[in-house]
């Protein structure tokens, strides 16, 4: 029996000053003692009391009627496309999307469907675009299923929906019939830059991703918000998925802690990310839209630096900092609660002495 939280080991604090993605965190010793303590039951039964608090909690966050616990944020994105759909349809997309580009085409393998992606300026989507794409109701057709949006927008540099904008969204693919999900790995953080509750900015979707594993540092999970009845069904799916796990409550007690106590530090993140992009600019050969960098995230423009996106990765591995590729031809940056303010500034003066 654990008495204190010494006994509770650390990860050891990496050579490297990893900026690769928020789903590098570790667990703190006070999230490993959470997980250590977690109330365990066999979750395939419904017996878990920790994943059972932790999808209480969740549907009471985002104000809704149920909410289930997946292992990833891929199975709550590809459960949700499966269940707003059905074979032979078409989702509307921004281009730059998580569920197109990094889902391993499970729309198309999983729900048989054609994604239909949209670019939209900064990643965000305006109604009348969406509108424009949806299928007419003619034989040869594919028809329509749902609208998936992303908030905020991964690789346009972490923007944020505004509310008025999404909120139009919901209301126009409502009345033409559609359902609307949000991919909201991160919306947590868009909730920080809109100054609004999650449960607010939500209100409209008919089904919310969002992760435990990104900037809100547990190590494993996500969940899949939504109405009592798709829920219901939401855990068929995840059960023929593999997702049917059984004494995860370790896992719930991180994401309970996540929630409890790394929400309200994200704005943090947001700042180290906003100092990161301005000393950045200053990269030749850099190009970085400073209005995007609303969150964590900096995508990097870097087909005017005459070297490779990977030459670049391991000029800069090789001192100790570690970034990503970014959209095609660029890198990416990304700041969360295991790099100090500190280590941002150090990486700045690295990655401009390396790459200028
Ligand atoms: N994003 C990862 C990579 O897959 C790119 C990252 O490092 O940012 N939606 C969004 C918007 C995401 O950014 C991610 C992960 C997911 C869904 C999928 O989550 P997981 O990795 O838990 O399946």
């Amino acid at each position: 029996m654990y008495s204190s939280p010494d006994d509770v080991t650390a990860a050891p604090s990496s050579a490297f000053i990893d900026l690769r993605s928020d789903t590098v965190t570790k667990p703190s010793p006070e999230m490993r003692r959470a997980m250590f303590d977690a109330e365990v039951g066999d979750d395939v039964y419904g017996e878990d009391p920790t994943i059972n608090r932790l999808e209480k909690r969740a549907a009471e966050i985002f104000g809704s009627e149920a909410a289930i616990f997946v292992p990833s944020g891929t199975m709550g994105n590809q459960i949700a496309i499966k269940l707003h759909t059905t074979h032979g349809q078409e989702v509307i997309c921004e281009e730059r999307g998580h569920v197109f580009n990094y889902e391993m085409a499970m729309m198309a393998h999983f729900s048989g469907c054609l994604a239909r992606p949209i670019h939209g300026e900064d990643g965000i989507l305006r109604w009348p675009q969406i509108e424009r794409k949806i299928s007419p109701k003619t034989y040869y057709y594919a028809q329509t299923g749902l609208v998936s949006l992303e908030s905020t927008h991964n690789m346009a540099g972490g923007t944020v929906y505004p509310q008025a904008v999404a909120d139009e969204i919901c209301d126009g693919a409502h009345a033409a019939g559609l359902p609307v999900h949000l991919d909201g790995a991160r919306i947590f953080n868009a909730s920080v830059t809109l100054s609004r509750p999650v449960a607010e900015i939500t209100r409209k979707f008919d089904s919310v991703m969002f992760c435990l594993s990104k900037g809100l540092g547990a190590p494993v999970g996500s969940l899949l918000v939504g109405s009592k009845q798709f829920i219901t069904q939401a855990r068929v799916y995840r059960k023929a998925l593999g997702g049917g796990m059984r004494q995860a409550g370790v896992l719930a007690a991180a994401g309970l802690y996540a929630l409890e106590h790394n929400v309200t530090r994200l704005p943090e993140d947001h700042e180290k990310a906003s100092y990161l992009a301005r000393e950045l600019s200053g990269v030749r050969g850099f190009d970085i839209d400073l209005e995007t960098v609303q969150t964590n995230i900096i995508i990097i423009g870097a087909e005017k630096a005459g070297r490779s996106p990977e030459e670049m990765l391991a000029a800069l591995r090789s001192k100790g900092v570690l970034l990503t590729l970014g959209n095609y031809m660029g890198l990416r940056a990304v700041t969360h609660l295991d790099v100090s303010m500190e280590q941002v500034r150090q990486a700045g003066r690295i990655i401009r002495e390396t790459l200028n």
